[in-house]
């Protein structure tokens, strides 16, 4: 697709302005050229912050197969950015994605599901990015789309957004996490209401169970929310937000004792750190840190 007609197909909140025009916070940080992708759009929003958007707007951000991929590429590539410490998913205000794409779905036997990448593609998402993920969500987050924001490290959202794992409706059930990761969010009883009947719940329900760090009033709040919640973490050693977000990530997978255990030999590790003498030693010293991530 040419690079004229893909801005005109754009809703005008991704239209290409220039950037005196552009708000704050999607104003590009970095000038570094980055990769085009057909269903993503990639950005630098802040200093150390890459930005992945959700871009296939006639679909309301379908996850098909390409878009995974690209989304697995663009995750990737932030992971391995030297001057990218956390990374933000997000989609439009419409719709931050309405699930895998049905119809791509529609005519898999169960042969194809089961030896093909449609499944295999979707599973190393999050699981190979070890910098931090914040997901901001307003509008649709449906199935996939709420799979994908759930494997998210924090998860922040529109109060009006529309979460649900509708697969029921569909004859199937979740197949991206969805039954695991919303249960452990909120509990059996309310993720199984939600799963066997399908019916979505709001962004400022999400905040309330616990599912949301924080739902916003507005789009351009939680924008703005999350840019400056990246920029902060951001603002730490690579080494030391790496090593919590691992941490955290493991009580999710591990019993408290293990866990704990797991938590103290990461908390050792980082006394080999440059980071680590360089942070308590700026605090003895009264003055900020000025970190190597090393
Ligand atoms: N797939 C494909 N196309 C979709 C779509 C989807 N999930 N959602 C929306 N669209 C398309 C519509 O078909 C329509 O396209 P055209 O007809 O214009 O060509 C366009 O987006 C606009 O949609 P609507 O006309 O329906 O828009 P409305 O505002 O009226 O309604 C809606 C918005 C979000 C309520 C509605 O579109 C809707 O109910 N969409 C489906 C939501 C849904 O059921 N999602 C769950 C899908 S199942 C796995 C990984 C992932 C999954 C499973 C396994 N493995 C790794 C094992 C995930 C499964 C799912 O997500």
């Amino acid at each position: 697709m040419s690079s004229l007609r893909a801005v005109k197909m754009m809703p005008l909140g991704y239209r290409i302005l220039p950037t005196s025009t552009l708000p704050r916070v999607v104003r590009q940080f970095s000038s570094t050229p980055a990769r085009s992708y057909e269903y993503l759009l990639t950005s630098k929003p802040k200093p150390g912050v890459g930005q992945v958007q959700l871009n296939r707007p006639k679909a309301l951000n379908a996850l098909c197969t390409p878009l995974i991929s690209e989304l697995n590429e663009a995750l990737k590539q932030f992971n391995s950015a030297d001057d990218v410490s956390v990374i933000i998913v997000t989609g439009s205000e419409k719709a931050f994605a309405a699930g895998a794409d049905i119809k791509e779905m529609a005519p898999l036997t169960f042969s194809e599901a089961y030896t093909k990448s449609f499944i295999e593609s979707w599973s190393d998402l999050t699981t190979q990015v070890k910098k931090p993920i914040l997901a901001a969500v307003s509008g649709h987050a449906l199935g996939g789309g709420c799979e994908l924001a759930m494997m998210c490290d924090i998860l922040y959202c529109t109060e009006t957004a529309n979460f649900g794992q509708p697969e029921v409706k569909l004859g199937t059930i979740p197949g991206a996490g969805g039954s695991q990761r919303l249960t452990r969010a909120i509990g059996k009883s309310k993720a199984m209401e939600l799963i066997l009947t399908g019916k979505s719940f709001s962004g400022a329900d999400a905040e309330k169970w616990g599912l949301a760090a924080k739902a916003f009033p507005s789009y351009e709040a939680l924008m703005e929310g999350v840019t400056k919640t990246a920029e902060t973490i951001a603002g730490y050693s690579k080494v030391a937000i790496i090593g919590a977000k691992e941490v955290v990530n493991k009580s999710q997978d591990l019993g408290l004792r293990d866990g704990v255990e797991y938590e103290r030999r990461v908390f050792h590790s980082i006394f080999g750190s440059q980071d680590q003498k360089i942070g308590m030693k700026a605090f003895a010293e009264k003055r900020k840190p000025e970190w190597t991530h090393q």
